[in-house]
């Protein structure tokens, strides 16, 4: 019998408090007077991992000597927000953590702002795994996320001159405490060379795939915990190295500076993250980056179902393999690979244990953002993966031809290899070939795939197609991020709402009585004056906190619509220039959002903002009663502090162009209504919390389509609303670029004879809404009614409830309950 709690795993402040001295000291090699804050800051995190590590080596043995299947979950991104905070929530350690910094002296709030998040990812996708990731553990369903160890996040967003400028994201530079490298587990990869074809002794050919070079991927892991349960997961990043015999043939052919070159090129691949959302024009290091991790990956798997004493043929009744869009799913040809290979396998059999494994889920409608591979790019990095490319390719056009006789077009839309000037693969019909499941991500957009972009798939093989509507992690984006809501919410209908978010609708009684209305309002207030501050602190603006907080927080993208946004705030600054003394509500208009470095107009619309904001935020007939605010480097950090203040939630999409949406989700979450288009999931959002209390405007997707297809010309829209264009005449004669008529010109030019995204078509309809809106904001009571019904029912959009449904649906796993070994 202990009678001290061990200070690795002991969870009292007592317990707490050694530990982290024990930390500084023998890991830190520091003591109290010279240890800097982030020296602390890696104490109380390995404190915490320290807590975390029983859980976790007892889940990786449960699961690995067990009979139960594990989700293998494939993705090119994880944005996963700092750590520190959520995994003391999930360890159910938070106020005695709390308690414990205190005694010593220090804020916990002020140790976990030091933490830089991990930024591996480009936005909704990356962020959606990592919810996933959370809701996997905490379901205790065993799983890994495998990925890849990206040295560099996204890019680091500043704002100069109101334009954006971009700075490495050197997210290692402190030390990553979460981490643990996995030096053992490591695999080789293969990339460019050619392939040796023979017939060996026994009559069968042989294919022989001689690389041009060979990279290294070393794991690094990283725990999931669950929420206040004994699960925790494996999010395996790949880091790309030189391979161990790799110097020494240089050395010895005297090539030293040719050596360190290999090295270099070998830790390219994993060396940074693509920062695009929408177009990679033919990267080759894009592709060897995917096929990397992939490899990688698969490789692991493998081992670990050999290991454990089982065939390869059983494969998919251990694994199942979730591809988070197409950028992974050159594991299905890779798979191919292995299995005959390697492994070797009769084509057959290989290929049922493929499509048995693999499922795919899309992430956009988007043309543009459909992946393909210039064929001979392909075949210079992938050689061997071409040809089985081609084989599977002609053993499904043999179906297709069955399916479809005679019918050229759908051949020539389900074919693997597309034919324009030059041969391209086309990376969602591989995935789609070989996976035994296609999901959308919200119910319109899984509808619109079955319509446009996998309409021909969709009639070969309507059985593989489901949807399964997107979701967030309450605990990261409720319990963590706005703790004074997950309070009042928590007195009113005790805490088991974090676990199973349809009992918030316990909330609705409550939505007319006035006391909890006001408590429910003063702790928005409380949330905003918060932001304000942190607006201040970064910006050295002064904003209203009483003023209605009207929040756009996304990627910049021209389907998004950031310049509608703007197009409103310029019409109700005219309305003031007009009026000085016409009475409107007061709004603090938020931004937040990166562009892709090399997407011109995206960055057009930010410095539109920021040259509106400058006009607007400085015009003393204003008043203040209008504020525009553009906040710098949106990220999951950033992300947490804004959602809980937001009264408004722009989601104002195109309708048919935004597969779902996941701010949208949290925004909803955290008691702000939305104004939206009858896009992604909004329209379920919508459904959920009841028209009245959703401020809907904006063509459907269908009327989108007919306007199109009738000949759209936006000038008519301009020529008919002078009002709109009041507004497009001043950005065009430079009243907010100093008489500048050049600099926006690429924007509204686009506006007035293309617009793609119908920002005109739809002006009209957004500055109606808003100005109801701009009304029902002054029924303070009414506004808080309507707020506390969107949070009660929002629990639908919980990721538990997307992650129980691919469960049950599609994966076919169940619930591993983690038994602690000590
Ligand atoms: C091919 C490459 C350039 C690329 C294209 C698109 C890389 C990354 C993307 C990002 C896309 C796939 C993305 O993030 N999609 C978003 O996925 C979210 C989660 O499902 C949705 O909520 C969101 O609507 C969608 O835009």
């Amino acid at each position: 019998n202990i009678l001290v709690e061990d200070a690795r795993t002991g969870l009292s402040v007592d317990a707490l408090k050694r530990a982290i001295s024990n930390n500084l000291f023998y890991v830190q090699g520091k003591y109290p007077e010279i240890a800097t804050r982030n020296d602390y800051f890696m104490a109380i995190s390995y404190a915490v991992r320290d807590r975390m590590l029983q859980r976790w080596t007892s889940s990786v043995r449960q699961y690995i000597s067990g009979k139960n299947k594990i989700v293998s979950y494939l993705s090119a991104e994880y944005l996963l927000g700092p750590h520190l905070a959520n995994n003391l929530i999930n360890l159910d350690i938070y106020s005695q953590m709390e308690q414990a910094v205190k005694e010593l002296g220090f804020s916990l709030d002020w140790l976990i702002d030091k933490e830089v998040e991990p930024g591996l990812g480009n936005g909704g996708l990356g962020r959606l795994a990592a919810c996933y990731m959370d809701s996997l553990a905490s379901l205790e369903v065993p799983a890994i996320g495998y990925g890849i160890r990206y040295q560099f996040g996204i890019f680091e967003q500043a704002i100069s001159d109101g334009w954006q400028v971009e700075d490495t994201d050197n997210w290692l530079r402190r030390g990553n405490p979460w981490e643990i490298a996995r030096r053992e587990i490591s695999y080789d990869v293969k990339l460019g060379g050619h392939v040796q074809r023979y017939i060996d002794e026994k009559g069968k050919l042989i294919n022989n795939w001689i690389p041009g070079w060979v990279v290294k991927g070393v794991a690094y892991d990283t725990p999931i915990l669950g929420y206040k349960v004994n699960t925790a997961n494996t999010l395996r990043l790949w880091k790309s190295e030189a391979p161990r015999t790799f110097d020494f043939q240089s050395f010895n052919a005297g090539e030293y500076s040719n050596a360190v070159n290999q090295k270099i090129i070998c830790e390219n691949i994993s060396k940074v993250l693509y920062p695009n959302d929408e177009q990679i024009e033919g990267k080759k290091l894009r592709l060897q980056q995917q096929y990397f991790f992939v490899s990688c990956s698969l490789q692991d798997m493998i081992n670990i179902h050999l290991r454990s004493g089982d065939k390869i043929e059983n494969f998919y009744e251990k694994f199942v393999v979730q591809l988070n869009d197409t950028h992974p799913s050159i594991g299905i040809a890779e798979m191919m690979r292995l299995l005959l290979d390697v492994h070797r396998m009769e084509w057959d059999d290989a290929w049922k244990v493929t499509t048995k494994t693999f499922a795919y889920t899309n992430h956009t409608l988007l043309p543009e953002a459909l992946e393909t591979w210039d064929l001979e790019l392909f075949a210079s990095v992938l050689p061997r993966h071409l040809d089985i490319i081609y084989e599977i390719n002609k053993r499904f056009l043999v179906d297709v031809t069955l399916k479809f006789f005679g019918n050229h077009q759908k051949i020539d839309s389900l074919s693997l290899i597309g034919e324009g000037r030059r041969k391209y693969i086309k990376m969602a019909n591989l995935a789609s070939v070989g996976s035994f499941a296609i999901n959308g991500v919200a119910s319109l957009h899984t509808e619109l795939l079955k319509k446009t972009v996998l309409k021909d798939w969709y009639e070969f093989s309507p059985e593989k197609f489901s949807n399964k509507t997107n979701g967030v992690t309450p605990r990261r984006w409720m319990v963590l991020s706005n703790p004074q809501l997950t309070k009042l919410i928590t007195s009113k209908i005790g805490d088991t709402w974090i676990k199973h978010l349809e009992e918030l609708k316990g909330l609705e009684k409550y939505a007319e009585d006035p006391e909890f209305q006001q408590a429910w309002m003063e702790v928005k207030l409380e949330q905003k004056k918060k932001l304000t501050r942190k607006i201040h602190g970064t910006l050295g603006m002064i904003v209203n906190p009483e003023s209605l907080f009207d929040i756009q927080v996304k990627r910049i993208h021209e389907y998004k619509r950031q310049h509608l946004n703007v197009l409103h705030i310029i019409t109700l600054y005219n309305r003031i220039k007009r009026n000085p003394d016409i009475d409107i509500v007061p709004r603090t208009f938020i931004f937040a959002g990166k562009s892709a470095p090399g997407y011109r107009k995206a960055k057009l619309i930010i410095k539109l903002i920021n040259a509106v904001g400058k006009v607007v935020n400085n015009d003393p007939d204003v008043k203040d009663r209008l504020k525009v605010v553009f906040y710098p480097n949106y990220n999951v950090t950033n992300a947490q502090k804004i959602y809980p203040a937001a009264d408004l939630s722009e989601q104002i999409s195109t309708a048919g162009k935004e597969a779902s949406g996941t701010g949208n989700m949290k925004l909803s979450l955290n008691g702000a209504l939305t104004v939206g288009t009858l896009d992604g999931a909004n329209v379920e959002i919508r459904e959920c919390v009841g028209e009245e209390n959703f401020f809907l405007f904006g063509l459907t997707a269908d009327e989108v389509e007919k306007t199109k297809s009738e000949g759209y010309r936006p000038w008519e829209y301009y020529k008919n609303n002078k009002y709109l264009r009041e507004v497009i005449d001043q950005i065009n004669d430079g009243y907010f670029s100093q008489l500048d008529q050049l600099i926006f010109k690429e924007l509204t030019d686009s506006l007035l004879y293309d617009d793609q995204f119908m920002v005109l078509a739809d002006y009209q309809s957004y500055v109606e809404i808003q100005d109801k809106i701009d009304e029902a904001f002054r029924d303070k009571s009414n506004w808080a009614r309507m707020s506390i019904l969107n949070t009660a029912r929002m629990g639908k959009f919980s990721s538990d409830r997307s992650i129980r449904e691919y469960c049950n649906e599609i994966w076919k796993v169940e619930s591993v309950p983690v038994e602690l070994i000590d």
